[in-house]
């Protein structure tokens, strides 16, 4: 059986400690589990097509303009594998910028099995939603909506019916949905990045310049509405 670690350049051992499970699998387990964290995707690259180099290096810049006002809480981008273009990039730009690795870090896994799989127990998942705020679709959003169960279209839905680009929306989990009970979240942030796919609505056709601003709107949105959670 495989742990989830977290990526190369942009450790988080002054964070966690490994453990060793009865089954003697080394896990990675946070050292305070009542330490928030919110754990994120990089908004807009995978579906909606967003230049990975311009977005990586705005996750960066609005990391750092966060990292201080935080307290004990920390940040963490996710993806999928470990040759995610997307969390080399950020961990590479991130320490070249002096951002502490205590604060933020890249860590390889799926969002909806961070703390079952990864034994990384993240308060906080941010979503990269649809503009309906609808489940399916693929991606993060079919991954988080089906494995929050129903309640969590009910309570998003209660909040807003939809989003517009670079903005996000925090809605409380029920602590009946897997993603509570299982993995110990109790809040998904939903985020509508810009897109620049065709086929989806609000295609952007290539315009950077509005592209990269409403991708700094949506991160400050992302971790204003955790910080909200914090407060
Ligand atoms: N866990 C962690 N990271 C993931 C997971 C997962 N389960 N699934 C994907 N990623 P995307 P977008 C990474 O396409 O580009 C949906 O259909 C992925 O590798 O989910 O903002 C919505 O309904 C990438 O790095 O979001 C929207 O219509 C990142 O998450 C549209 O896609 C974002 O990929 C949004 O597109």
């Amino acid at each position: 059986k495989e742990s989830c670690s977290e990526k190369n350049a942009f450790p988080t051992t002054s964070a966690y400690h490994e453990e060793k499970t009865t089954e003697g699998d080394v896990m990675v387990r946070s050292a305070d589990s009542d330490t928030p964290i919110l754990a994120f995707p990089s908004i807009s690259t995978a579906d909606f097509q967003f230049n990975i180099d311009k977005a990586s290096d705005i996750i960066v810049e609005i990391v750092g303009e966060f990292v201080n006002k935080l307290g004990t809480a920390k940040l963490c981008l996710v993806d999928l594998t470990s040759g995610s273009k997307i969390l080399s990039l950020v961990a590479a730009k991130a320490s070249k910028k002096n951002i502490d690795s205590s604060k933020f870090f890249t860590f390889v896994g799926d969002i909806v099995h961070l703390y079952s799989r990864g034994g990384l127990r993240c308060n906080v998942i941010a979503n990269a939603a649809n503009w309906r705020l609808k489940p399916g679709g693929g991606g993060v959003n079919a991954a988080i909506f089906s494995a929050a169960g129903p309640d969590l279209l009910v309570a998003t839905h209660e909040r807003a019916k939809s989003l517009l680009p670079g903005n996000a929306l925090v809605v409380p989990l029920q602590s009946t949905s897997p993603l509570s009970s299982r993995e110990g979240v109790t809040h998904v942030i939903h985020v509508l990045g810009p897109n620049m796919n065709p086929q989806r609505p609000n295609c952007l056709n290539g315009d950077y310049n509005e592209g990269c601003r409403i991708l700094r709107q949506a991160y400050t949105a992302l971790f204003e509405g955790f910080l909200s959670i914090l407060s």
